[in-house]
Order: C-alpha cells, then structure tokens, then sequence
C-alpha cells in the first residue's frame, strides 16, 4: 500500500486553510496514518528540500517554510501519491486548475499552500525526515470495503 507525505505549509496554516486541507485529501478515501504540527528548523527544511538546493528559489523556500508552524501528515492507500498531487495541483497557482488546492487558494508560486511528495521513493524518505516509524500508526477501517 502507497503512503505520501503532505505538508501543509505556514501559509495555509496562518490563513486557516487547515481543515480544509486536510478535509479535501481526507474524502478520497485515504487514509490519515501519522499527523503532527511542528515549526521546522533550517536543518529539517535543508534536508526536506535538499533536491532544490542551488537553485534561485532555494533559500526563499527554506525560509518560507521555516517561517510558522506547518501541519505534517501521512496519507496510505492505493495511489497515494498520485491522487494527492492531483488534488494539490501544479507547482504555480496561477496555472494550477480550478478544484484543486492551489487552483482554489494560491496565486503565488512561492505561497503555493502545500507539499506533496512526488514518487514512492521520495514519499519514504521524507515521511522518514518528519515521522519515527513507531509514529506511523496501523489500523482498519470498516469504511474501507465500500472505498476498495
Ligand atoms: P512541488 O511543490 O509542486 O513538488 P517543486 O518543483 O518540488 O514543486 O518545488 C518545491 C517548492 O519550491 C514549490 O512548492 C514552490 O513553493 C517552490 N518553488 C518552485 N519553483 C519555484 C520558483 O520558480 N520560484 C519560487 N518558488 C518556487
Ligand atoms: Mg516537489
């Protein structure tokens, strides 16, 4: 089974756009495994973006995200990453669809609301940077055979 990280960044935090979030990747039908609220350090935000550093963005990114306290949390389940990027939208808001989280609330490609991890691989790694594995927290659901 698929597991993703989503983080919802400090702009979404401070502007209330939490539950709304979290609410929208909810109703897919995945499966909320691990959640915490934290302000990440510059070492974290480093190694959680280390794939950017170099670029021009790069320390605007790690200061953006360091800047308030994100909601961190992981999403299991059948295409787990792929359904949640689809439901983040593209990078840039302003090209992001209609119905999507940065389609909807985001018109800057620097306050762009979320985080989503975009292949298996990644998504490990960086669950691994935010979650301990006895954090990760295992458990039916009775709902799950009217989803699968
Ligand atoms: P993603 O978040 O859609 O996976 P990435 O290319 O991985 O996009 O970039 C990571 C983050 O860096 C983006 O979410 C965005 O906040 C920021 N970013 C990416 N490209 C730019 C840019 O050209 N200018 C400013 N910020 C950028
Ligand atoms: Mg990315």
């Amino acid at each position: 089974m698929e597991r993703t990280l989503v983080l919802i960044k400090p702009d979404a935090v401070q502007r209330g756009l939490t539950g709304d979030i979290i609410s929208r990747l909810e109703r897919t039908g995945l499966k909320i495994v691990a959640m915490k609220m934290l302000h990440m350090d510059e070492a974290l935000a480093q190694r959680h973006y280390s794939v950017h550093r170099g670029k021009a963005f790069f320390d605007d990114l790690v200061s953006f995200i360091t800047s308030g306290p994100i909601v961190a949390f992981a999403l299991q389940g059948n295409n787990a990453v792929e359904i949640t990027r689809k439901l983040m939208g593209v990078t840039d808001p302003a090209k992001a669809t209609s119905g999507t989280i940065r389609g909807d609330f985001g018109i800057d490609i620097g306050h762009n609301l979320v985080h989503g991890s975009d292949s298996l691989e990644t998504a490990s790694s960086e669950i691994g940077l935010f979650f301990s594995p006895e954090e990760i927290v295992s458990y039916d659901r009775s709902l799950d055979v009217w989803i699968y």
